[in-house]
């Protein structure tokens, strides 16, 4: 008889190149947070991968500043998995604007961090359907054996 087989949510998190310098902090918060890292990488994507990881805006105003910044230098990017990791990860890391996050989530991660509404320190997938795309898109789907997309300066 097959064991049991478990399935834990999985979420994709990002640390921003603005928080680069923090991302020692930043892992142990997430740890002390319950997640479970199953894939961490440093990558430094091309303007053209940074704009196919954030179509979905593509034609906004903010585009193009996104794209410059999300290419601008290395970011980390990592799998985490817990119960309801995509909700979980999104309530931790607080709203999109830093300013709005430092005064109804006092103490979230883009309040620690964050530096401006494109500066904001880190990334989660906001739905089930973009979480298995942005983990698709950043590890080639494979649990085990992680490509990087673009110039991988680091392997962990
Ligand atoms: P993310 O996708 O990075 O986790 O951020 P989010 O869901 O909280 O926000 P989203 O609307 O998806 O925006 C993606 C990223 O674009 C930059 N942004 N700049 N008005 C602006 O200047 C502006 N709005 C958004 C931020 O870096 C944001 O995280
Ligand atoms: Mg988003």
């Amino acid at each position: 008889m097959n064991p049991p087989q478990i399935y834990t949510e999985r979420t994709l998190g990002i640390v921003k190149p603005d928080a680069m310098d923090k991302v020692v902090e930043i892992e142990d918060i997430i740890l002390r947070n319950g997640f479970t890292i199953l894939q961490k990488r440093k990558v430094h994507l091309s303007p053209e991968q940074a704009s196919d990881f954030y179509v979905e805006h593509y034609g906004k105003m903010f585009f193009p500043s996104l794209v410059a910044y999300m290419s601008s230098a290395p970011i980390t990017v990592f799998v985490l998995a817990k119960n309801k990791s995509i909700a979980s990860w999104r309530e931790l890391i607080g709203p999109t604007n830093p300013f709005k996050a430092r005064e109804t989530h006092p103490g979230c991660l883009r309040d620690t961090y964050g530096k401006d509404q494109t500066r904001n320190a880190v990334h989660g997938s906001d739905s089930f359907h973009s979480a298995e795309r942005e983990i698709r898109f950043m590890f080639h789907d494979s649990i085990v054996e992680p490509i990087a997309v673009g110039q991988a300066t680091k392997d962990y």
